[in-house]
């Protein structure tokens, strides 16, 4: 097949546009001081034989040890009006395994789907608690081995809690975003928000523990660079 050689050129200029109108934000979230000891988790016989070598424990500041600090979720707050945006066709996973929601900071954008799992072979009960007016509270069982629970959220919420009513210690906290443009920071603090349209952006970091903070970004032909930090409240 011969190729239209003008379609061709069209083609590579496409490829330069887009390789120009888009950046990574990039940075890391550190924690000030020293977090309070996380407490283990008082699991019931069933779920305690799941962890039979040690016992999981609350996630409250999950940090590398060396001032990372994971589980913050991160987002463009505002910058975005006007922009195009689609919802992914695939959904997001959210799992109950060992008797604890993974991962346990999450994110899904709004009308796209959250598939939740049981990989336990016990009864799960899968109770959504959004605070947002329209996100639609839910409860419901969810059998060894049955069907995956999907749920859809209209409006963003920072952070749509999910917890367990079986088992009282089981919670996830998901970041429901009008967009794709969210990241949650690893276990020593990075986080990386990819191919973000040039543009300048008030990006959010929430912990839920640390609270929030915004700062402003730029992004441009190359990778855009925001650190947050969070310091430990003082104990009463
Ligand atoms: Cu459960």
């Amino acid at each position: 097949m011969k190729l239209n050689p003008s379609l061709l050129v069209v083609a590579a200029v496409l490829t330069t546009l887009q390789a120009v109108s888009a950046a990574d934000i990039v940075g890391k979230i550190t924690l000030k001081g020293t977090p309070p000891a996380e407490k283990e988790l008082p699991l019931d016989a069933n779920c305690g034989k799941l962890h039979p070598a040690s016992k999981p424990t609350t996630r409250f500041y999950i940090t590398d040890g060396k001032g990372g600090l994971a589980d913050t979720f991160i987002y463009l707050k505002d910058g975005l009006t006007g922009k195009t945006i689609e919802v992914p066709a695939e959904a997001k996973v959210l799992d109950q395994k060992g008797c604890e929601y993974s991962p346990y900071v999450s994110g899904v954008q709004t009308k796209q789907k959250l598939a939740v799992k049981n990989s336990d072979e016990l009864l799960h009960n899968v109770h959504a608690t959004p605070a947002v007016a329209g996100n639609k509270e839910s409860n419901q069982a969810q059998l060894p081995k049955s069907k995956d629970l999907v749920y859809s959220y209209d409006n963003q919420e920072i952070l749509l809690r999910f917890k367990c009513d079986v088992h009282p210690w089981m919670f996830a906290y998901v970041g429901v975003v009008d967009h794709p443009y969210y990241a949650v920071s690893a276990k020593d603090g990075t986080f990386k928000i990819a191919n973000v349209p040039a543009g300048e952006y008030t990006l959010e970091a929430f912990h839920r523990k640390g609270g929030k903070v915004t700062q402003k970004v730029t992004v441009g032909a190359g990778n855009a660079t925001s650190d947050f930090s969070f310091t430990v409240p003082a104990a009463p």
